[in-house]
């Protein structure tokens, strides 16, 4: 049938994962953009970039993903990529207890120099683990209430709510009305030509 004219915007959202090494950033991030798990993944080093772009409503929301490295001697490098993120993802390992306790350290930093409005997503990872859980759900989901942060446990490895961790993120971000799209430019936005009936598939 006949495909009128459609304008959709794409939206460029920064994006970061930040938390203890070993906890599965780059396992969720895999996850996510490549559905692939892989058991001898290496710790990053410096830090990663990949995209992957989903619907939101009418708007594409084209995820520019950080994923930084754990290990402390990476520490300093972190406020180059939450400057400027719409979201930071903080993850802990659920059978880690020190990487809750580095998690909240993240919140702090992020409070104190971070932007001003940035998402934070607190993903408690490995929860094919609970046999040998160390951070109770409970603690964890009213500690991210009490930060207005979200709150969601995955499982990489199993695929169990990585979309579902993006996908809240995706809705805490408030819709762009067409005026200000015009103007603003704070955000990165494409026009795309309308499909053609030579492209047609
Ligand atoms: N059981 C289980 N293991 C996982 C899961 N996610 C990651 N792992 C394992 O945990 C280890 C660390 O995963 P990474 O993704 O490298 O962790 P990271 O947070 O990126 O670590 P750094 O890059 O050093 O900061 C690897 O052996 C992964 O295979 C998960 O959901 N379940
Ligand atoms: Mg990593």
């Amino acid at each position: 049938g006949f495909v009128g004219a459609v304008v959709m915007a794409i939206r460029e959202l920064k994006v970061c994962l930040l938390g203890d090494t070993g906890v599965g950033k780059s396992s969720i991030v895999c996850r996510f953009v490549q559905d692939h798990f892989d058991h001898n993944i290496s710790p990053t080093i410096g830090a990663s970039f990949l995209t992957k772009t989903v619907p939101c409503g009418s708007e594409l929301h084209k995820f520019l993903i950080w994923d930084t490295a754990g290990q402390e001697r990476f520490h300093s490098l972190a406020p180059m990529y939450y400057r400027g993120s719409a979201a930071a993802v903080i993850v802990y390992d659920i059978t880690k207890l020190d990487s809750f306790q580095t998690l909240k350290k993240w919140v702090k930093e992020l409070k104190e120099h971070g932007p001003e409005d940035i998402v934070v997503a607190i993903a408690g990872n490995k929860n094919d683990l609970g046999d040998i859980r160390e951070v109770p759900m409970k603690e964890a989901k009213e500690y991210a209430e009490s930060i207005a942060a979200i709150f969601i446990e995955t499982s990489a490895r199993n695929a169990v709510n990585v979309e579902e961790l993006f996908q809240k993120i995706s809705r805490r971000i408030p819709p762009l009305d067409p005026q200000e799209l015009e103007n603003n430019e704070a955000f990165k936005l494409t026009r795309q030509p309308p499909p053609s009936n030579k492209r047609c598939c």
